[in-house]
């Protein structure tokens, strides 16, 4: 079991109180798409992936960028136990979308970037450090499923 100090609990928390979901979570899935081109093969039903301004004008990958903040939103609130929380998205991830799992990292590394972009000098090294915590338990919630 994950342990979170008070300081993490409320760094996190002031991570989600600043940055708007839908914006993030929007830039987080397109810079993803674009900087890891090959991610684009699981969202073939998502129509226009031509190129970076077709990504980013994509509205099924803005509804899906918003999706996947509201899914690291039910982890804040569940901070104590995530695993269990993300079962069954793990489950779906794996079984029936057959995610690679190296995928979320690369996920999670745009989301890192784009809110270090968002929260300039307020994202300092303990902001960074315990968001990078958050987001390692996030992934290896989803990779659980796995096997
Ligand atoms: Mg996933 C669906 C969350 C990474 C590909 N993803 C979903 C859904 C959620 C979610 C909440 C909707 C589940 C449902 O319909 O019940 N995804 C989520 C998180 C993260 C993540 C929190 C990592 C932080 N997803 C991820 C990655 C890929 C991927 C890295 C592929 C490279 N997700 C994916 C696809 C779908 C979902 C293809 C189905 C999309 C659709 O058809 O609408």
């Amino acid at each position: 079991m994950v342990k979170w100090t008070a300081e993490e609990r409320a760094a996190i928390q002031g991570v989600f109180a600043k940055i708007d979901s839908k914006s993030v979570g929007h830039e987080s899935l397109a810079r993803c798409l674009i900087v890891y081109p090959w991610t684009q093969r699981y969202f073939g039903g998502f129509g226009n992936l031509y190129n970076s301004s077709a990504i980013m004008a994509n509205p099924m990958v803005a509804a899906h960028g918003l999706v996947v903040l509201q899914a690291l939103e039910k982890a804040l609130q569940n901070m104590d136990d995530i695993k269990k929380s993300y079962a069954s998205l793990s489950e779906l991830h794996s079984e029936k979308l057959h995610v690679d799992p190296g995928n979320f990292q690369l996920l999670a590394d745009c989301l890192t970037v784009v809110v270090a972009a968002r929260m300039g000098t307020e994202f300092t090294q303990s902001v960074q450090a315990a968001w990078h915590k958050f987001l390692c338990v996030v992934v290896a919630a989803l990779t659980k499923q796995y096997y």
